[in-house]
């Protein structure tokens, strides 16, 4: 590169990324034809519109290019051109749920999503996102008891509020999730399933978790997590006479966006057929086991999970133990330290601050794509262990002292 200031940094970024174990439950490394197509030549292209239908000339390969990406996004879920539709422009996991308000709910009616301190994600309808500002936001949470989701009180407290939309699909919920349940709350309540797939569709493209696809009428996801795939995100509509993915394009593109980015959507266009390969079947599956292995060895050195283990790539650690142990921040700061990056997270119920939770979210779709197994994953439970114990171990010094 010519900018050797901007060179230094990302060379620094790529040795950081590759000293350090990374948790994180929403990152993953991609491919090297990924990396290349992000850094391709349709960036310089404008091409508002849909393929076929564009405000530029000059968008004949752009046409193609998103047209691929469309095929390869379908055909990487199973889902056939008949039955489902997907437009593959939103910029990332944010935009794409906005896009579907947009398309779905009229402004100021009711959008049903998880609480962002149980799990969901801020688009879910939380009061700092546009969710919750130009729709009125319902929540639910999970069971006190078991903190997994309470299906008969849902569908009590969906058919008191009667929402437009009931979102499925969380951002910090470790368990499997029961779409068809969902489906019935929906009907009996005449709302739209939306399923906000993006934390586990790299498990449900690879057939290691249950695909929501027979149940929801519109689901969204992000191309970069589990997917393993560039940032980005697509919109998958049934198709039926509610005309869901016409009012979905429209709502994306003029609604929401402007020109698409093309050299993001070669590069989700590659991950879709990366995600469509047999291999990519053997890394969800690892992935789970990952995290298993990873949940139980933690629980084995005492350590609490919410909700008692993980179906998924990720798991939630209780840090602060009621007070015995150390709070979500300051676990994530000695981790890195260590080497180890996660990052701090609410659990249900929290009686601590946000800012500052009482726990951590462990993920293992970044570090299985490096090829780590169950062997590491116990090693780096005892290494978590070790450095949060090392830490509460100054805390009770200093309290004795
Ligand atoms: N920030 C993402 C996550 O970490 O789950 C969701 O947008």
């Amino acid at each position: 590169m010519k900018d050797k200031e901007i060179e230094k940094l990302i060379k620094n970024e790529t040795s950081r990324q590759k000293k350090v174990i990374n948790l994180i439950a929403s990152e993953n490394f991609v491919s090297r034809d990924v990396l290349a197509a992000l850094g391709s030549t349709p960036t310089n292209k404008y091409a508002e519109g849909y393929p076929g239908k564009r405000y530029y000339g000059g968008n004949t390969i752009s046409d193609k290019i998103e047209s691929l990406c469309q095929r390869r996004a379908l055909k990487a879920f199973h889902l056939s051109p008949r039955k489902w539709e997907v437009n593959v422009q939103p910029l990332s996991g944010s935009p794409a749920n906005i896009a579907v308000y947009l398309a779905l709910v009229p402004q100021g009616k009711k959008i049903m999503g998880m609480s962002l301190a149980h799990g969901g994600h801020l688009t879910h309808g939380h009061n700092v996102s546009a969710a919750g500002i130009f729709w009125r936001a319902v929540k639910y949470e999970v069971d006190p008891k078991t903190e997994t989701l309470n299906y008969r009180k849902l569908k009590k407290q969906a058919l008191k509020e009667k929402p437009v939309v009931i979102v499925a699909g969380y951002t910090a919920y470790p368990r499997v999730i029961h779409w068809k349940k969902f489906r019935e709350i929906a009907d009996a309540c005449g709302a739209y399933l939306m399923v906000d797939m993006s934390h586990v569709a790299g498990l449900i493209a690879g057939g290691a978790f249950p695909s929501p696809f027979p149940y929801a009428d519109i689901v969204t996801t992000t191309v970069h997590k589990t997917l393993r795939g560039p940032r980005s995100a697509c919109i998958f509509s049934k198709i039926d006479d509610r005309q869901l993915g016409k009012k979905i394009n429209k709502a994306v593109f003029p609604g929401l966006q402007g020109g698409p980015h093309l050299n993001q959507i070669a590069a989700a266009a590659v991950a879709f057929r990366e995600a469509s390969q047999p291999a990519f079947k053997r890394y969800a599956r690892q992935v789970i086991k990952n995290t298993k292995t990873l949940g139980t060895e933690l629980q084995k050195l005492g350590w609490r999970l919410v909700s008692g283990g993980t179906d998924s790539h990720l798991l939630l650690l209780d840090t602060w133990l009621l007070g015995k142990g150390i709070g979500g921040k300051e676990a994530s700061e000695c981790l890195e330290r260590a080497g180890i990056i996660a990052n701090m997270n609410a659990i249900p119920f929290d009686t601590r601050k946000p800012f500052d939770p009482s726990g951590i979210r462990l993920g293992t779709a970044a570090e299985t794509t490096r090829g780590k197994k169950e062997k590491d994953m116990k090693k780096i439970a005892r290494r978590i262990d070790a450095v949060l114990r090392k830490r509460m171990r100054k805390h009770s010094q200093q309290n004795t002292f």
